[in-house]
């Protein structure tokens, strides 16, 4: 059963957002066939922090939601040539485009056509014209609540931290950055040591409890900026921007140390916990594939060793 996520475990991602700089940002596409209006709309919306990109021309709004990626689109449903709800439907027919908010603004009277924009993939609808204080409000309010609801969806549901898609979505993302940037990135991928047998020892409840206290110890002892994934069962991957693997992989071993001397509560006694880890950098390995096989191997040759180590 999934746990709901934990109201700290939100307030964690909104600071993570907000430490990301420029990504605390809320991205506003605005679609509306009157130039004036759209740039009088973006306008309120930059004073209010937000970035903004206009399209003034409809037919162009899909080429812009893939190259801006906000986190909601302000549309007008009258315009020439392109109906506004009509653009909706097109936009909900891409699996990446599903969640992003969509919020009419439009002088449309007719409530037939206000309950079809919102069938359609609308969420909300706002008449025209509209106070820009109001406006700036709404918008706010709305992809706040859509960035809380990415964050529930995006989360393994045991440990609250980044599924395994979406982790490697971020691996993409940071990888290109990296490059843009000229940084470089290391990748952790750690496993749990022997932990078949903590289940079968204590019991999958307890078993759950280690994956649960692993991943508060990397959330605690990891860089704000580092990214931190649950890749599959018992195996987490971490992501270090502007650090160098010999760099990564000392951290990473403090926190092996920390988390071995820590006891769990056990079937009988308390007992502890250890892992394995495998770390490569993004200067030898500049593509995700490459990366991950690199860690991976690092991560197997711990094993082979004896376990409970950080290997590069
Ligand atoms: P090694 O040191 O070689 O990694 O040995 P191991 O026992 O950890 O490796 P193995 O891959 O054989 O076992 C992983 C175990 O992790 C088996 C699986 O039942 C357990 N596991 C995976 N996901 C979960 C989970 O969500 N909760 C619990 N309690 N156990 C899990
Ligand atoms: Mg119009
Ligand atoms: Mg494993
Ligand atoms: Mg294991």
């Amino acid at each position: 059963v999934a746990k709901p996520l934990a109201v700290n475990e939100l307030a964690d991602w909104l600071d993570h957002f907000a430490a990301r700089g420029d990504e605390a940002r809320f991205s506003i596409l605005v679609v509306d066939d009157d130039p004036l209006l759209a740039e009088a709309y973006a306008l309120a919306l930059r004073r209010a922090g937000m970035v903004v990109t206009v399209v003034s021309d409809p037919s162009r709004a899909m080429e812009a939601l893939s190259a801006a990626h906000p986190d909601l689109i302000l549309m007008d449903v009258q315009m020439p040539e392109v109906d506004g709800i009509e653009l909706a439907r097109v936009i909900r027919q891409t699996r990446r485009h599903l969640s992003v908010p969509i919020v009419f603004l439009s002088a449309e009277q007719d409530s037939g056509r206000q309950i079809m924009a919102r069938r359609l993939g609308g969420d909300d609808f706002i008449p025209k014209p509209v106070e820009l204080d109001r406006l700036v409000t709404l918008v706010r309010l709305r992809a706040e609540r859509a960035r809380a609801l990415r964050a529930v969806m995006e989360s393994d549901s045991l440990t609250g931290l980044l599924n395994h898609a979406r982790f490697k979505e971020r691996l993409a993302l940071e990888l290109e950055r990296a490059a843009r940037e000229g940084s470089v990135l290391s990748l952790g991928i750690i496993d749990l040591d022997h932990f078949k047998s903590v289940n079968d020892t204590h019991g999958h409840l307890v078993g759950d409890r280690v994956i649960r206290g692993l991943a508060r110890a990397l959330q605690k002892q990891l860089r704000r900026t580092d990214v931190i994934g649950r890749y599959g069962g018992e195996e987490f991957a971490v992501l270090l921007p502007n650090t160098p693997p010999e760099a990564a992989a000392t951290r990473l071993d403090r926190v092996r140390e920390r988390f071995g001397e820590t006891p769990f509560a056990g079937a009988e006694a308390p007992f502890r916990v250890h892992f394995s880890a495998g770390v490569a950098g993004s200067g030898a390995h500049a593509e995700a594939e490459a990366l991950i096989a690199a860690a991976d191997a690092g991560l197997y040759a711990a094993k082979r060793a004896g376990r409970n180590q950080v290997r590069g």
